[in-house]
């Protein structure tokens, strides 16, 4: 089989948008020897910082207002663009007036955990939705994938496993360009299997790899095998390191991720419906992928670092560890020990959002509410009065 480097016709699909939306979009100005590295907010980017960054042109991948540019000439051609999966559409939706001041997108793998995190964000930057609503799920009628919107925090969720996170950026990154959104910010918040880490331990991953310990994704497409390096962005990494609170009565590591495409035989585990090594043969792999800087096992980050990094945005992968796979397979913990966990890798990119919005002056912890109570006690007699009401 053939070996293609993806970013090899790259500068063939470099697309530009149709007349109608370049003239919303300020003129594209050509920088030939113009990489795309991360601007951002936080810190000056150094160019040690951008060694990540290799093959990706800013030109392909932004326009210069800093908005989305896709990799793909087809798309502006077309009539309009329907995100199946998200139950959204460029033709029947006004995405721009909907997502365009998104700076943050988060995902994690179920619609329940997302929905909450929906409110805990609303709360940590004090977003406040009209007194009377409620947040509502955008792709409810996709039945697939759920999403919330919380100002400029978009709230998605990706299922399990590389297929289904690979849908939802082709869509998500579709959605971006639509939108019209500059420089967004991707995060995966997740579960993880630790690699000598006790449960519960918050892991930022530094890149992912595969079962083989390659740090790329490989996609079969018209029949030729196709590899994306699947690079994080170093500089988020060290940031959200860095929020990491001392007194958090539990770790915040940094370390190579492994993404298997199973759970069972494809994390080494002895406990699947089939299993064809022995407990010594599990030990053996996973003390070795452990000796070569791998600190956890999940599912999805592969194509979440490849495919955010092939459209140049800036992502990180956050999990908590569930338990330590050098002690065992099963998933032991209780459920209330299992919320508390989750809580953990949420708290991290929270603290992210907030400092961001900080920094930029739009962090609003006052203003109108849905309901804002003033005395806990008379509120309580307006409640009673309004009970006794037939
Ligand atoms: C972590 O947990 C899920 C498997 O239980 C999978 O989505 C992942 O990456
Ligand atoms: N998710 C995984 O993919 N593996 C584990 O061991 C735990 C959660």
């Amino acid at each position: 089989m053939e070996v293609v480097d993806s970013c090899e016709h790259q500068n063939e699909c470099n697309g530009s948008r149709s007349s109608e939306s370049q003239s919303k979009a300020t003129t594209h100005v050509h920088h030939p020897h113009r990489k795309f590295h991360d601007t951002n907010e936080f810190e000056e980017p150094k160019q040690k910082d951008v060694e990540h960054a290799d093959a990706v042109d800013v030109e392909s991948v932004r326009y210069p207002d800093g908005t989305v540019r896709l990799r793909n000439p087809n798309i502006e051609l077309m009539d309009q663009d329907i995100l199946y999966h998200l139950a959204l559409g460029s033709g029947s939706h006004d995405l721009v007036e909907m997502f365009g001041d998104v700076k943050f997108v988060c995902m994690g793998g179920t619609p329940k955990r997302m929905e909450q995190f929906a409110y805990t964000i609303m709360a940590e930057i004090g977003h406040k939705l009209p007194c009377g609503t409620t947040l509502q799920d955008i792709s409810q009628f996709s039945y697939r994938y759920s999403m919330y919107k919380v100002g400029p925090v978009l709230c998605i969720s990706h299922g399990m496993g590389i297929p289904s996170v690979g849908i939802l950026l082709h869509e998500v990154i579709k959605l971006m360009y639509h939108a019209r959104v500059r420089d967004p910010v991707f995060f995966r918040i997740g579960t993880c299997g630790g690699i000598g880490y006790e449960g519960g331990t918050v892991v930022i991953s530094e890149e992912a790899v595969d079962g083989a310990l390659r740090n790329v994704l490989e996609l079969t497409v018209l029949g030729k095998i196709v590899q994306r390096p699947a690079k994080l962005d170093k500089r988020v990494v060290r940031e959200l390191k860095a929020l990491a609170d001392p007194e958090d009565p539990y770790d915040t590591i940094t370390g190579k991720t492994m993404c298997t495409y199973d759970f069972y035989e494809g994390q080494g585990r002895l406990d699947g419906a089939f299993c064809d090594f022995t407990e010594n043969d599990k030990m053996e792999y996973l003390e070795s992928i452990h000796k070569s800087g791998v600190v956890n096992i999940e599912m999805e980050s592969l194509a979440f670092a490849a495919l955010t990094h092939h459209a140049g945005i800036k992502a990180a992968v956050i999990c908590v560890t569930l338990l330590d796979r050098l002690k065992g397979d099963q998933v032991l913990a209780p459920k209330e020990v299992l919320d508390e966990w989750q809580q953990r890798p949420t708290k991290l990119v929270c603290r992210y959002i907030k400092r961001y919005l900080q920094m930029k002056g739009r962090l609003s912890l006052d203003g109108h509410g849905s309901v804002s109570v003033k005395s806990p006690r008379r509120f309580k007699l307006v409640q009673q009065e309004s009970e006794t009401y037939d």
